[in-house]
């Protein structure tokens, strides 16, 4: 077998070019690289701007409405092999040509294709083109000819009618995202001169039974006449194979493999345990192909337990509440999504003590260097399949195409050690109660949606992966109910909007109690820092044209600034603004997270609603698009840690508990002081105990009426975590000016220290180290008297650089007239 990879320069040719204010006419010629987007390419040989600075969005979208044709030659010393061209994402609608002859079309992103091309190819010099069409054409030329409205949700700026074609439905724009409707392919193209045989993917997977692990074993083979063959697997020091006669077309091979329990150490979640992996390899004959996996048992559970029906992750035996945030694509420009910048996000997840992340169905089945980081940090997956906030057809195409999309995708990802289960859709279940057309023809609507998810997709994935969960949609009760499960607690999972969306009070959170909350959110603006990578001059402000442009929920700036009124004293100036903005994130998200997190076992799982950015912009993301943690990050490494605080109001009472969700009981030293605004302490008690896995323990009850609320804060302490709660609102508590300041500043071996003081209380104190890459051991927290925090640059620079760079924020300062 000999691969021959076709990447690197090729020619791109405007085909039909939409409107613009550019050079690019129908026949502009440039060259390209593969993998690669048009998009990239134009705008790094800077024929068209950034379209994440100001406005330039706008400027950019003629591309995603326009044709294009890439092309290149190849040589090739054509034997009597076989030759068949590996493609996977191809972006989207497409057909390819080889020395003239049209030899496929292509309309799903998400399908991965081994085609057979040795009746095209020659000896000596071969053409390669492909041509592509605007997605969008073909999705308002599917939407004009339907039968019926097969309605989507809309966003500002957005391409139509996105859910009629099988790309990355975010593309289109989203409630965060702009529209960059890419088109291209990311993937290497791989032509395979080979025998009679394709092996397309293995998947191995394990299962633990009376001290040995059986790794189920599955070869995918194309063969092309019918042969025999020996397919082995060798992994951790043991082998299996099998041989194995295969027909003429689609071969699937099974076989087991056993390694002794003892031989391997178990992959464990972030928190629970180690991760380590284990090189498996598989060959047919002369192709070989390997991955490494994780030795580990998992299990959804979904029985009734406790008056519901439970939502529950089990890894090796051990329940683990799931904790952590949302994801979507890593940015909206593929050839930015580098093995390096998913390794790094992957770090922030970790390090912020999170051990699970939702793969949203909105974006795309992810590349194999995000899947490597998930493994090797011990992030948990929630998978969704690729499908959001919409209706999708139901006509035989579709339900084909959809197929071979979610066939190709589990051979390639059902032996990843992080996948903790499938899920059908986001949010299309509860999206047949959004749009008038579903309202007003539920039944019809309904039908369709079984039809595909029920007796289409569930099926296809109890062939592919029975032994993983497959949860119907987000949120749903599970499976068979096709009640709206958004605000019932009772079982499966929810989404929790009603704080963001209905600007109801952070307490609010308080109202329900969810078995497993897979999103909730909350906006703020990005910090100036990062605003200043798109914004300049007088467009530094809120209500500037480019600071809404970078905002894509139609009531977000205003739903920030209203709370700004509600809780604080309003902010001083535009960097104040943006602080105060990360302020009330960060404490909406911990007001839910760790009342919910008070009720385990009760609940078994918080994904905030969501970690990443595609690009610069206001949003609920808790990580700038730069990869700078906002204040919501800082604050998620400590509510989210092992064993942690629990602080909240309920009821007229103020309860202080301490939560462990690690997998043995946790001796616990806590302290509690009630402190007033001058710094002095009113009240304190200590308590050492002894926490059991999974559950939440308390420590003791206040009647706040006892308490003078508003000269006074919380001060808890477990295990040297600390935390802090205001008994009345900051805007009502007598906050006094703290006297802030950074001491000193020293380079050390393991980065900068950074030296703080105040002589007041700080409060929500938040160091910024602006563009400078890096993070601090520890942010945005409250400060009384005197710390030192370090901070780990990710990039070389100088003391004085970082001192320059350095700036620190707190409540009071935040509000201070200078008048
Ligand atoms: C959710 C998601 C996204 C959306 C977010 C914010 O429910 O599923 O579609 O971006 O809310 O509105």
């Amino acid at each position: 077998m000999k691969q021959i990879k076709l990447n690197g320069i090729w020619d791109l040719k405007a085909r039909n070019v939409a409107e613009n204010n550019y050079s690019v006419k129908k026949g502009s010629k440039f060259t390209m690289n593969i993998p690669g987007s048009v998009q990239d390419t134009l705008i790094e040989k800077h024929i068209v701007p950034d379209p994440y600075v100001e406005k330039n969005e706008l400027e950019t979208m003629f591309i995603g409405k326009s044709d294009w044709s890439i092309s290149r030659k190849f040589n090739l010393e054509k034997t009597d092999s076989k030759y068949v061209l590996k493609l996977e994402k191809v972006d989207t609608i497409a057909v390819l040509y080889i020395n003239g002859f049209e030899v496929k079309h292509f309309d799903n992103e998400h399908q991965i294709h081994f085609i057979d091309v040795t009746d095209y190819v020659k000896n000596g010099s071969n053409d390669i083109a492909f041509e592509f069409t605007a997605s969008e054409k073909v999705a308002i030329e599917r939407n004009r000819k339907l039968k019926y409205p097969i309605p989507c949700s809309r966003y500002k700026n957005d391409s139509p009618n996105r859910n009629l074609v099988r790309k990355t439905q975010c593309n289109a724009a989203w409630d965060w995202g702009l529209c960059l409707q890419t088109i291209g392919i990311y993937e290497d193209v791989v032509l395979y001169e080979c025998e009679n045989y394709v092996l397309q993917a293995f998947s191995v997977l394990p299962t633990l039974n009376n001290g040995v692990w059986t790794l189920k074993t599955e070869a995918f083979i194309t063969a092309y006449k019918k042969c025999e063959v020996s397919v082995d697997l060798t992994v951790a020091g043991c082998s299996a194979g099998k041989k194995a006669t295969l027909k003429k077309g689609e071969n699937r091979v099974v076989f087991n493999c056993f390694v002794p329990e003892d031989s391997v150490e178990k992959w464990w979640p972030n928190g629970y345990g180690e991760q380590p992996l284990y090189k498996a390899e598989l060959s047919v004959e002369d192709f070989k192909l390997s991955r490494m996996i994780g030795f580990r048992t998992i299990k959804v559970k979904n029985e009734r337990t406790m008056g519901g029906k439970e939502l529950t992750v089990c890894v090796n035996g051990v329940d683990v509440f799931c904790k952590g945030a949302n994801w979507i694509p890593l940015d909206a420009r593929p050839l930015r999504m580098t093995a390096k910048r998913f390794d790094e996000i992957m770090l922030s997840v970790k390090e912020a003590n999170m051990n699970m992340l939702r793969v949203w169905g909105g974006g795309w089945y992810e590349k194999e260097e995000f899947y490597n980081a998930c493994d090797k940090y011990g992030i948990l997956l929630w998978h969704d399949l690729m499908f959001s906030c919409s209706t999708y057809p139901t006509d035989k195409w579709f339900l084909e195409s959809v197929e071979k999309e979610l066939k190709d995708q589990m051979h390639r990802l059902k032996s990843r050690t992080c996948i903790a289960l499938w899920c059908g859709n986001n949010e299309c279940l509860g999206a047949l109660g959004w749009y008038e057309e579903t309202i007003s023809h539920l039944k019809r609507y309904l039908k369709d949606y079984k039809r595909l998810y029920t007796n289409w997709i569930d099926k296809i994935m109890k062939d592919e992966d029975p032994d993983r969960m497959y949860w119907p949609s987000s949120p749903c009760a599970g499976p068979g109910d096709y009640s709206d499960n958004w605000h019932s607690d009772g079982n499966g999972d929810m989404h929790f909007w009603t704080v963001w969306h209905e600007r109801k009070d952070f307490e609010v959170y308080h109202s329900v109690k969810p078995r497993f909350c897979s999103e909730f959110g909350y906006q703020s603006f990005p910090s100036l820092s990062e605003v200043k990578s798109f914004a300049s001059g007088r467009d530094l402000n809120l209500s500037s044209s480019v600071m809404e442009h970078h905002q894509r929920n139609d009531e977000g700036n205003q739903i920030i600034t209203e709370m700004f009124m509600r809780y604080f004293r309003v902010p001083v100036g535009f960097e104040n603004q943006l602080y105060l903005s990360q302020v009330q994130q960060a404490w909406a998200i911990e007001t839910a997270v760790t009342f919910w997190r008070s009720l385990m076992p009760y609940c078994t799982g918080t994904l905030f609603w969501q970690l990443n950015d595609v690009w610069p912009v206001s949003s609920w993301s808790s990580i700038e698009y730069s990869g700078k943690w906002k204040a919501l990050q800082y604050a998620a490494k400590r509510f989210y840690s092992t064993v942690s605080p629990v602080l909240y109001k309920e009821d007229g009472k103020l309860y202080f508990k301490v939560a462990n969700d690690g997998k043995t009981e946790a001796k616990v030293s806590a302290s509690l002081m009630l402190v007033n605004f001058n710094g002095q302490v009113v009240k304190s008690l200590k308590k050492k105990t002894v926490v059991q896995p999974l559950s939440c323990f308390e420590i003791k009850e206040f009647k706040l009426a006892d308490l003078d609320c508003e000269n006074t804060f919380v001060l808890a302490n477990v295990n040297g975590l600390e935390m802090s709660l205001f008994l009345a609102k900051p805007k009502d508590s007598d906050i006094q000016k703290s006297g802030l300041k950074i001491k000193a500043v020293t380079k050390t071996e393991s980065g900068f220290e950074v030296n703080l003081e105040c002589n007041k209380p700080a409060f929500f104190v938040m160091l910024d180290a602006g563009s400078v890459k890096g993070r601090f051991e520890d942010n945005f927290f409250t400060l009384c008297g005197e710390k030192t925090v370090l901070f780990r640059a990710n990039e070389k620079l100088t003391l004085t650089q970082f001192k320059k760079a350095l700036k620190v924020y707190d409540l009071y300062s935040s509000s201070e007239e200078k008048v």
